[in-house]
């Protein structure tokens, strides 16, 4: 449900048919990243604020400052916001734009992955390193070297590796980059050529580098061609994110300027991924954003809208619903919003 259509809503019947309701209401929050640490829910969002700034297609009325950790003891109980976990005044080499972060946890630390705008106004991921789930972050004072565009995801392999995801096109700046170089003159590939493919790379045993140079990711259809930039309804946009299930490897995202998270599955973190089919429906909103994490055996969607703003796009809500498998794997599409 893109912002096109929200003056037809009638938003007290919408919060009816949701199937969720927001987890926290006394502040706006968006895309987010679940994990179970230590046997509890750890939710890093966004934390939406409305800075003024006009909408445009750079995204910059999402014009976020900080961020704060959402917890809960178990998937029925009370979300609890733990306060300010970083602030963009305590980062060095970031000026603005606090978007989609994530957070992983590896020997006793935390280490919250969070993309921003550096002075000139290009997007870098940094790291900030905590000795609890909820922070305070201490950030790096450098960006993590070679890092670029948004929404970083931290998938932990059952042998211990950690990979990061990430890149988003348009306002998150991924077009202007080939085999890791910015130019100022290059764009979204046109309709017919392969689309552009997220990033990956594995990190570094310290966790605040990348291990060796970031790969694009192939995404394939059911044929075994990549898909193209026109493939608006399944092409990579943003929000990576990969979770592991019966051994297969679930890399999903938001493709934009359709309004859907969707799926693709394969035998490698690096990929190739074989596109599956929608996870998502659209949400109240023009974006959409997710994480898939397992709770005490059974599989949750995180996920955001902005029905509690009645259709502000930049003021979001995190939201959480179970999802399920078919037999042969492939994962039951949910509509946020049903009769
Ligand atoms: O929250 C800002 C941006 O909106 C995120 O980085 C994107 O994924 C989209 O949700």
């Amino acid at each position: 449900m893109p912002e096109e259509s929200i003056e037809h809503i009638d938003f007290k019947e919408l919060v009816k048919k949701s199937i969720s309701q927001p987890l926290v209401s006394h502040i706006y929050t968006a895309d987010p990243s679940a994990h179970v640490f230590n046997g509890k829910i750890y939710i890093y969002p966004s934390h939406d604020i409305d800075a003024g700034i006009p909408f445009n297609d750079n995204g910059d009325h999402f014009g976020m400052e900080d961020y704060h950790v959402i917890s809960m003891d178990s998937i029925n109980s009370e979300a609890k916001d733990n306060g300010v976990a970083l602030h963009v005044k305590d980062v060095a080499w970031a000026e603005r734009q606090m978007w989609a972060p994530d957070a992983a946890h590896k020997n006793g630390k935390y280490y919250f992955y969070f993309p921003a705008k550096r002075a000139d106004g290009i997007f870098q991921i940094g790291v900030a390193i905590g000795d609890s789930p909820t922070g305070p972050f201490i950030p790096e004072k450098e960006p993590i070297k070679g890092s670029y565009s948004i929404d970083p995801a931290v998938f932990e392999d059952e042998d211990g590796k950690y990979y990061m995801y990430f890149g988003g096109i348009w306002g998150g700046q991924l077009q202007k980059y080939r085999n890791n170089t910015y130019a100022e003159e290059n764009e979204e590939p046109t309709e017919n050529q392969v689309a552009l493919g997220p990033i990956v790379a594995m990190l570094s045993d310290d966790m605040k580098e990348f291990a060796e140079t970031p790969k694009e990711i192939k995404i394939l259809d059911k044929e075994g061609n990549e898909l193209l930039a026109g493939d608006h309804n399944c092409r990579f946009f943003e929000g990576p994110w990969l979770h592991k299930y019966n051994g297969k490897y679930y890399f999903s995202y938001s493709t934009g300027d359709t309004h859907f998270i969707c799926y693709a599955t394969g035998d490698s973190p690096y990929g190739p991924f074989t596109y599956q089919g929608i996870i998502l429906e659209p949400v109240v909103g023009w974006t959409t954003h997710h994480s898939i994490c397992e709770v005490e055996g059974k599989w949750y969607l995180f996920y955001h809208d902005s029905s509690l703003s009645e259709g502000i796009t930049h003021l979001r809500s995190i939201k959480v619903t179970e999802i399920t498998y078919k037999e042969d794997g492939t994962i039951v599409p949910v509509n946020a919003y049903q009769e």
